[in-house]
């Protein structure tokens, strides 16, 4: 798998080159002094305070350090509870803890590391062992940097489509579960675009696979750039693709998708040396406020209008037109609504 690569090219032997900052919390002056200039004659950053409380509030920062080298013995709160804290908060990414400790008792030991110490050096300590012992830790970090770059880039995988950069199909479909949840909740509209491009297998067949893939790419791009940010777009099939518009009644999926449809048709599209005009049709189904419409239904909704959409002579919009509700029908489903809330 690809994450497994990934995590056995990290070259182990290498130095660390970035600068790090280091969280010290020791209440000694003596030792104070001597772990910053030891830190930062290694290339660390030293961030150097006086007792537990404020390297855990030093901890809460966004940018707080991920090498923390605690005291055990310190006023106001000791290394093993602000290493509990950090444990328990159990935040990403990791924090590598190292106690100092001026005790020597085993069973104190077992106390520090239980609460979630990394490692622990015995004072005095030898400056050479806190500096290769500093560097063990830096490699933990490096590959939990790695496994959770990787972890990422699979995430993205499985939720993307490779070729648009689109939400997949699973994914949309996901969002459009969420979102009907939501409007539900809300009480707000929600609509539905299925958005399928006009005649694509003529490009394909005249211009090459090639060629029609980068329409594809270009007709994602020109679908992003015309929706909101929390308007989700995912590749449905082939050059079939649905759009979920949260908080849009029908009105406003129509003139959302006649937007769309205007961002292909107002310029050709490239082709290599080429340039040559593409569209699309757009179906548009919507669940009003207070009526119910599930996730299958909105979709074959969507298809329906699609088709419409295609009959008309495709580089349209069309939308779905439900049969119309009585007035009484519509106020039993309001106050059904009402009593279930
Ligand atoms: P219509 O206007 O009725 O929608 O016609 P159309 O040609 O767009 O529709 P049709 O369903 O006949 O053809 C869709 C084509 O899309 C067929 C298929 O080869 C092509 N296709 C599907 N996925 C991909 C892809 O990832 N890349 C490329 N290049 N073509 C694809
Ligand atoms: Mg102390
Ligand atoms: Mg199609
Ligand atoms: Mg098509």
């Amino acid at each position: 798998m690809e994450s497994i690569g990934v995590i056995q090219s990290a070259d182990l032997s290498r130095e660390p080159n970035r600068t790090m900052s280091v969280l010290v919390a020791e209440d000694n002056p003596v030792f104070q002094s001597m772990l910053r200039s030891m830190l930062t004659k290694w290339g660390y950053e030293a961030r150097v305070l006086p007792n537990g409380l404020e390297a855990w509030d030093a901890m809460q920062a966004a940018d707080a350090p991920r090498l923390a080298v605690l005291d055990w013995m310190m006023p106001y709160m000791d290394g093993v509870e602000v290493c509990r804290r950090i444990r328990t908060a159990a935040r990403e990414p990791y924090v590598y803890v190292l106690l100092l400790t001026a005790r020597t008792e085993s069973q104190d030991l077992v106390e520090g590391m239980e609460a979630g110490a990394d490692d622990y050096l015995t004072k005095p300590f030898n400056a050479q062992e806190l500096r290769v012992r500093l560097r063990a830790g830096r490699r933990i970090l490096d590959l939990q940097q790695q496994l959770m770059e990787a972890r990422e880039a699979l995430r993205v995988q499985a939720t993307h489509d490779a070729l648009t950069g689109l939400f997949n199909r699973g994914r949309v479909l996901e969002i459009l579960a969420t979102e009907i949840a939501r409007s539900e909740r809300e009480m707000r509209p929600l609509a539905v675009l299925m958005v399928d491009l006009d005649r694509f297998k003529q490009i394909n067949d005249t211009l090459g696979h090639q060629a029609g893939d980068a329409v594809l790419r270009e007709s994602a791009r020109r679908m992003q750039a015309a929706t909101r940010q929390y308007d989700a777009s995912g590749r449905y099939g082939g050059e079939e693709f649905l759009i979920v518009l949260p908080g849009c009644g029908a009105r406003e999926g129509h003139a959302q998708a006649e937007r769309i449809r205007e961002a292909f048709a107002r310029a050709p599209f490239a082709a290599g040396a080429d340039s040559l005009a593409v569209t699309c049709s757009i179906g548009v189904s919507s669940r009003d406020a207070c009526a119910a419409g599930d996730a299958d239904r909105l979709i074959r909704e969507a298809d329906a209008a699609l088709y419409d959409a295609k009959n008309r002579g495709r580089n349209s919009v069309a939308a779905f037109i439900p049969a119309e509700p009585s007035t009484e029908s519509l106020a039993l489903t309001k106050l059904a609504r009402f009593s279930e809330a």
